[in-house]
């Protein structure tokens, strides 16, 4: 038992003077953010929160909500991050399966957070968060404590909370900041939600941690970044690769914003894959190679393309210090380097488990190492490309992990669905679209309106970005020999490789 990284967290806190967390609206530096996690932390304390306690969160990225996180840990309580885009039925999942008994929440979402029919106590974030200073005493703990409780979509329905604990948050986060050459002079525009661990984890916890400080949006609008490099100092962005494609579109629009990107430091993108025509024509413009790296919810960053040296496009880079990897066969067996099969991570950097699921937690490791259900292969030098996905009922969609499965539950109840099968279909601007392929009931009506009404119930149970962007109605579900779905087929199907029996198609942008 040791507590060494995460004492390691509280220290750094205190110790950069020039570090600061800044909304626009509201900006807390240096020696006070230590006060303000301080102050915040009692107000919870006063309020009965105790150590080991699941506090929900539920906020658009700000100063207020990312102190809220900080000073949920310094009681030793675990923050639940809520996604801000998901249904009250979702957000609903997630509070109970967590048992969570505090719901922090912010004024811009209080309309959906009390709409949650939750045994967790509603507090308003704000008023805490504007507790008195006061100084940071940290819970005593441990390392392999929780300190964040972060929910994710797998293969089956339901979301899973992912225990990650202080030993993977701090070792990881400092081993990808000093990969990154982060540090004091850095500043990072961040636009990216608090509820994953692409934006949370390295948003806030790599950057304080090397001192840089973090200049925070609600939302990733182009012209707030570049008014941060432009204005703001900022040198570090950091993305998912639709935000690219997003930056292209705008760059495309006024060209001389180019000269603003090409000021910063570092360009880093993750959580999908990059394409290579945006990776070129992002370097075209702006003259910077947009620095790849991998990462799971679970495993948090384990492969990135280095800083200095080749920043490879088409691959994710070697393994972040503390990270072993495999590749393994259906076997589990290591193949030759060059071939492709399931890439394995072992290493500190592991989620302690699935939230009280000790089951789905041995399903998904081989021993030490996690089974991430991504194909991979090795270039000779041990570059690591990321080739495919083992699942067929996952989806990436913008970066955020889509369940086909959890859809498929929510269409099915549609009264003039038959049938229906969820797959991902390639995009351009969104990495993968969600595809939906419909065997329509009896009597059911013509396509734009069922697809309206389809659509409609999507949009009142799950997130907006679960919604079907392309609805076919098929008279049968392709399937093999066996008589199971074939999904594979479906997706080429849906893609337009093959012509299939579709007798009718919808799709929106
Ligand atoms: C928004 N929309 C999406 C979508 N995001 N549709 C599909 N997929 C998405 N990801 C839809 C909305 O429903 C809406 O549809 C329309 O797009 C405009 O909505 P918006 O809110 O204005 O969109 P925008 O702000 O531009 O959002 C795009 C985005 C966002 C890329 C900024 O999706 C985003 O923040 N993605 C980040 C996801 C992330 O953080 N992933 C990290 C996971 S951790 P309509 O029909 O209403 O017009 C992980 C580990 C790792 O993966 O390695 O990092
Ligand atoms: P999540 O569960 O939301 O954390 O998503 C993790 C998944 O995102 C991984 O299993 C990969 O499929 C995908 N992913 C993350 N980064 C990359 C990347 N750079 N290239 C390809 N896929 C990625």
């Amino acid at each position: 038992m040791s507590d060494a990284l995460r004492s390691r967290w509280f220290a750094r806190v205190h110790a950069h003077a020039g570090v600061a967390l800044d909304d626009g609206h509201a900006r807390v530096q240096g020696p006070a953010l230590a006060q303000r996690i301080g102050g915040v932390a009692r107000a919870l304390g006063d309020e009965g929160v105790q150590a080991g306690d699941r506090v929900a969160l539920l906020g658009l990225p700000s100063t207020a909500q990312a102190l809220a996180v900080l000073a949920v840990q310094a009681v030793g309580a675990i923050p639940v991050p809520l996604g801000t885009r998901h249904t009250t039925a979702e957000l609903q999942h997630v509070v109970d399966d967590s048992g969570a008994t505090v719901l922090l929440l912010g004024a811009e979402l209080r309309e959906r957070g009390n709409a949650l029919a939750s045994s967790a106590r509603v507090l308003d974030r704000d008023a805490i968060v504007h507790a008195s200073p006061s100084p940071l005493l940290p819970a005593p703990g441990d390392d392999e404590d929780a300190a964040l409780l972060v929910y994710t979509s797998g293969t089956t329905g339901r979301s899973k909370g992912v225990v990650l604990p202080w030993r993977a948050l701090v070792g990881n986060m400092e081993a990808l900041g000093a990969a990154w050459g982060f540090c004091a002079a850095d500043r990072l525009s961040l636009s990216l939600p608090l509820f994953h661990v692409h934006g949370l984890c390295i948003g806030i916890f790599a950057a304080l941690l090397h001192g840089v400080s973090v200049l925070l949006h609600a939302r990733f609008e182009p012209a707030s970044t570049l008014a941060d490099l432009r204005d703001r100092g900022a040198t570090v962005f950091m993305g998912v690769p639709t935000m690219y494609v997003q930056w292209l579109e705008h760059l495309a629009a006024h060209p001389d914003d180019a000269a603003v990107l090409a000021r910063a430091r570092l360009f880093t993108a993750g959580s999908a894959p990059l394409p290579p025509r945006v990776f070129a024509e992002f370097a075209r413009a702006t003259g910077h190679a947009i620095l790849e790296r991998y990462g799971m919810t679970e495993t948090l960053i384990t492969l990135s393309n280095p800083l200095q040296g080749e920043r490879r496009v088409g691959t994710v880079g070697v393994p972040v210090p503390g990270v072993r990897m495999r590749i393994v066969d259906e076997h589990d067996v290591e193949v030759a380097r060059g071939t492709a099969g399931e890439l394995q991570i072992a290493g500190s950097s592991l989620m302690r488990g699935y939230w009280r699921d000790a089951d789905a937690t041995a399903a998904a490791l081989c021993g030490e190492f996690f089974r991430t259900g991504d194909i991979a292969c090795e270039d000779p030098d041990g570059y690591v490309r990321i080739v495919g996905r083992a699942s067929t009922d996952i989806i990436k969609s913008g970066g955020f992990k889509l369940s086909a499965r959890e859809i498929e539950d929510v269409l099915r109840e549609h009264p003039a669905v038959a049938d229906v099968a969820i797959v991902a279909v390639t995009d351009a601007r969104w990495g993968e679209r969600v595809g939906a392929a419909i065997v329509p009931a009896a009597g059911a009506p013509a396509l734009p309106e069922l697809a309206a009404s389809i659509r409609a119930l999507a949009r009142a149970q799950l997130a907006d970005y679960k919604c079907p962007r392309q609805i076919v109605l098929l008279s049968l579900l392709p399937r093999n020999a066996m008589g199971k779905l074939d999904k594979r087929a479906l997706r080429a199907q849906l893609e337009g490789g093959e012509p299939g029996d579709a007798d009718a198609r919808d799709s929106h942008t």
